[in-house]
This record gives structure tokens, C-alpha cells and sequence, in this order.
């Protein structure tokens, strides 16, 4: 199976996987496929698309394969409170908003409790692959903290990966730790490359004990936060950039951060929007600073997606978030119950476990390359997105009133690929459909033709249809992709016979409001 000591052995021959690194940087290797020219890679890079060595890292990572976030779940560990930096959408009352939606508290740990959580952990989810550091503050603003836990967490738990995300101010000096310790994923908030754009972002940093303002502050940021990329890229360590897309801000900005990243070996780059609301109580929320629309997060990751691989299932995880992505079990493992359980660390379990999650992976990539050679010689410009409500395993699996978010898909005559997710609340609340989040949830797949289900009461499907959004039910318990390649087909066949006209949607919304469940 593949753990960590193999990870050691790779982040061993440095050079080598330095030289990797370099040729994913210079590589805008993503293979176009069909008339579209849509790069085939990304998050979505499957064994084909990358080196082994890097595959061997990414492939059960859930953050850093898209693939894998169907079956592949993680887990951060809340031991770093404190924070070095301030961040204009932050309020140090929550978790750090690098990493985290805004107005989420995590339960602190210490690094013993932590590791007796990841042990209780891996072993109810033998699915849990993955253990991240990520807050409440800053990682890398409480080294001794992190570093034990990861130390704890190697020896006990050594098939398990290790990560960490950081605003980037101290990375430098922590370099050499990080790859002692064969942590071989790290994130970087990186949200400006230019020190004018960061003083509208950062009003201070606090740095070699002194506190810093304005363009002074961000000049520090940006120089540490790139040379700690680079420090890691000839490490061979994979980095992921996460960038929050700030209206108005740094929203055309991100194009040139995507370059300098992309230029400095960084392997993935992770756009995310702004949430902001004026109940997080944070500089931006309290300034009426908008995020930005769906149609506005996608155009800007898509033009970067020729530079370099973009994220787009990221759930802003909170600093104690247990899981699978957009399924948190947090509120399963607090300090007391975690305490109380009796902890079996079956490693043969777990790996006998993940070895059925490969089949099923395996079975879902042949179903979906049968279905997409049934699309070879359509020809149509028609793009349109889809949302599928599932629990997991890439299956349309959830009923449509269970969801708590959907998964959006974008068919084109090159296939099904995942270009996010929307958030909702619950339609069902207690068995009876509630009309105010049916309106949300409207609003929050207005952008797409359809939305796959595995159920849905009469109720609303009639409003869902009211509202020129087909609800899809026959497809239940199949896999995702190749359902909606299918679907497509049908409706490109009616489109072609005169039987509907295709019709672009409009916009949708991302979720704004405070978001404080575990959920
Ligand atoms: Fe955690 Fe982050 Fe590691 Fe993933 S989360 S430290 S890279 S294990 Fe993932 Fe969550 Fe997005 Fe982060 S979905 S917020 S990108
Ligand atoms: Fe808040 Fe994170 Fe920024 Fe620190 S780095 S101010 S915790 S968002």
C-alpha cells in the first residue's frame, strides 16, 4: 500500500523529484482534447496524465485529485492557534479563513489529544487517507505544536500522509523541518503577487518581532511567501496554492499570481471565492465587500486552466473538519468522545479496505470511457452545466431533499468534467419540503440544465422544472460521469431532431451566509 515510507524514500532523492517539479512547472503539458481545447489535467489528472512519483502522492489525496475526493477522505487537527499576519476577511474570534469558510469554530487540541483522535479517526473511516494542519491560526505561527503532532502521528499512524497549509510568512524558516518530517503536501495562501494589491489585504504582518503596515507589510509577505515555494518546489515537496478571489480587488490579479506560481513549480492552484458576511465581523464583511458569482469564480478559473491545474472541489474545510470533502463528521469525534473510544489501529483493515475503494475507482473510470466513446463524432459547440446530489464513491447516490450541496458538472461533446459544487441548505428539514431553501437552492444551481438525483418528491420537481432546471431521477445509484454523458447525449439528439431548443442559463449565487455547522 502506499504509505508514508514509501513518500520517504521519494522525498529522499530530492534532486530527482526536484527536476519533476521543474518539468510540471514548465509543462502546459495539459493534453487538449476534442474541438474544445480543454485541458485535460488539473485536479482531475488521472496515473495517465502524471510522472508515477507524483501520482504516488496525489492519488489518494483528496485535495490534490479530484478523482480521489469521491472515495478518499481527510482530516485536520485544530493545534495552531495563533496567527502572525492579519487577513481582511479574517476574525481571529474563528478558524483561519485561508483554509476555512468564515464563522467556523474549531475545538482546540492539544498534540496528544490530536494524536489520539487521528488514531480514533483512522480507525472508524479506514477511508481517511489523509491528516492536515490547518489551523485555527496559522501552522507555521505555532512550529513546536505542529511539528509534535506530526512527529506523534508518524509513529503511530505511519501509512497516513501528512499536510499542512500556512499563509506562507514564516515558511522559509521551516523548510527543512517540514521535509524531515516527510510532510510532502503543503498549501500556500498566496492571494497577491504585488504589494499595492496586498496593503488592500493584509493591514499588517507581524515579522522578526516587529509589526509591519501597508505596502511594507505585504512587500514581506509576498518575498517570504514566494521564496518558501520555491524552498520547497527543490525539495520535491508538492505545493497547492490557494488564492481568495476578492472582487474588485484581486480578482484580475489572480491571473498573474497563477504565472508566478506556476512558474515557481507550484503543482496545483486552488481559487476560492470570498465569502463574506457582514455576522463574521471581519474588516471585508463589515465594508459591504461582495464575493464573487458562479459565472465569476468559473471564468477565472478557466482562464487559468491553460497555465496551470486548478482546484475546483474545494469545501473551505474547517480546522477540525473530519471526512470526506463536503461531508464533515467533525461533531462525531469531540475531545470526550474521542477520549472515551477504544482505539484499534487495524493498518491490514485499512489497506484491505482502500484496495475495494481501487476497484470501484477502476470500474467507474471504464464505465465513464465506454459512455464518452458513444460522444465520438458528435459535433457541438453546447456547453452546459449539470448538478448531481451524491454522498460519495462518484455515484448519484443522495435524494434530492438530503443534499447539503451539489456537485456541478460541465458536459461538452469532450466529455464530463467537474468544474465545482454549491452548497445548500437542506430542503428536508424533519421529512417536509421547506419553500425558503428550495428558493436556495434554485438560486444556487440556476446556472444548470439539470440536476441529477437519486429520488425527489413531486413537490420539487414541479418547481425545479417551474424554474427550467430538469430534474434527472432515472439514473439513480449510477456513476456520475457516465450517467451525465449519457443524459447528454439524449439531449444533444433532441436538439439536433428540432424536439428543444438550447437555451443558455444565467447566473448563480455562492452561499454567503455563516456558515457554523459542522456540515
Ligand atoms: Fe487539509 Fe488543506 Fe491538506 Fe486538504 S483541506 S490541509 S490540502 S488535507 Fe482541501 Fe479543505 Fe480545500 Fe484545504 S478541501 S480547504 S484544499
Ligand atoms: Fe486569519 Fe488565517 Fe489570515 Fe491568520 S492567516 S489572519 S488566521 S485568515
Amino acid at each position: 500500500m502506499h504509505g508514508l515510507t514509501q513518500d520517504v524514500s521519494s522525498a529522499g532523492s530530492a534532486p530527482d523529484m526536484g527536476e519533476i517539479m521543474q518539468a510540471i512547472a514548465e509543462h502546459k503539458g495539459c493534453g487538449t482534447s476534442g474541438g474544445s481545447g480543454k485541458a485535460s489535467c488539473g485536479s482531475g489528472a488521472g496515473q495517465g496524465d502524471l510522472p508515477t512519483e507524483i501520482w504516488e502522492k496525489v492519488k489518494n489525496h483528496p485535495c490534490y485529485s479530484e478523482e480521489a475526493h469521491h472515495h478518499y477522505a481527510r482530516m485536520h487537527v485544530a493545534v495552531a492557534p495563533a496567527c502572525n499576519i492579519q487577513c481582511n476577511y479574517c476574525n481571529r474570534k474563528y478558524d483561519c479563513a485561508n483554509e476555512s469558510r468564515p464563522g467556523v469554530v474549531s475545538e482546540k487540541l492539544s498534540p496528544e489529544q490530536a494524536a489520539k483522535k487521528v488514531l480514533a479517526v483512522a480507525s472508524t473511516i479506514p477511508q481517511m487517507t489523509v491528516l492536515g494542519i490547518a489551523g485555527p491560526g496559522d501552522p507555521l505561527a505555532n512550529p513546536e505544536k505542529t511539528f509534535k503532532t506530526f512527529e506523534l502521528i508518524s509513529k503511530t499512524a505511519p501509512d497516513i500522509k501528512l499536510c499542512l497549509s500556512t499563509n506562507g510568512l514564516t515558511l522559509p524558516d521551516h523548510v527543512d523541518t517540514i521535509a524531515s518530517y516527510n510532510v510532502d503536501h503543503v498549501t500556500i495562501t498566496i492571494n497577491m503577487v504585488d504589494p499595492e494589491i496586498g496593503a488592500k489585504i493584509y493591514p499588517w504582518v507581524f515579522y522578526k518581532h516587529k509589526r509591519y503596515t501597508g505596502i511594507d507589510a505585504a512587500k514581506i509577505l509576498t518575498d517570504r511567501q514566494l521564496l518558501g515555494l520555491e524552498m520547497l518546489t527543490a525539495r520535491g515537496i508538492l505545493t497547492k496554492i490557494n488564492s481568495v478571489m476578492i472582487p474588485g480587488i484581486n480578482d484580475q490579479h489572480l491571473v498573474e499570481v497563477n504565472k508566478a506560481v506556476k512558474s515557481r513549480g507550484a503543482f496545483l492552484h486552488n481559487i476560492m471565492p470570498l465569502i463574506s458576511a457582514p455576522e463574521h465581523g471581519t474588516v471585508f464583511g463589515l465594508n459591504g465587500q461582495r464575493g464573487p458569482t458562479a459565472q465569476e469564480l468559473k471564468a477565472l478559473q478557466d482562464s487559468c486552466e491553460g497555465e496551470m491545474n486548478m482546484m475546483r472541489h474545494c469545501r473551505q474545510c474547517r480546522a477540525d473538519a473530519v471526512g470526506l470533502l463536503g461531508e464533515d463528521r467533525s461533531a462525531e469525534f469531540t475531545t470526550d468522545k474521542i477520549m472515551a473510544m477504544e482505539v484499534n489501529y487495524d493498518m491490514e483493515g485499512r489497506k484491505a479496505y482502500q484496495a475495494a475503494v481501487e476497484e470501484e475507482r477502476v470500474a467507474k473510470v471504464a464505465a465513464k470511457q465506454e459512455e464518452l466513446a458513444g460522444l465520438a463524432g458528435e459535433m457541438s459547440d453546447i456547453k452546459l452545466l449539470v448538478a448531481v446530489a451524491t454522498k460519495g464513491s462518484g455515484l448519484i447516490n443522495e435524494h434530492f431533499g438530503h443534499a447539503k450541496e451539489f456537485q456541478v458538472y460541465e458536459l461538452s461533446t469532450a466529455g464530463a468534467k467537474f468544474v465545482g459544487h454549491r452548497r445548500v441548505d437542506l430542503y428536508c428539514q424533519g421529512g417536509y419540503g421547506e419553500e425558503d431553501s428550495l428558493e436556495t437552492i434554485i438560486r444556487a444551481i440556476n446556472d444548470c440544465h439539470a440536476v441529477f438525483v437519486a429520488k425527489i418528491g413531486g413537490c420539487p420537481k414541479s418547481d425545479l422544472l417551474k424554474a427550467g432546471i430538469e430534474p434527472v431521477d432515472q439514473f439513480a445509484h449510477e456513476f456520475i460521469e457516465k450517467s451525465a454523458i449519457g443524459w447528454f447525449k439524449d439531449y444533444l439528439a433532441k436538439v439536433n431532431s428540432g424536439e428543444i431548443e438550447h437555451v443558455a442559463r444565467g447566473d448563480a449565487a455562492i452561499r454567503q451566509g455563516a456558515l457554523i455547522s459542522a456540515a
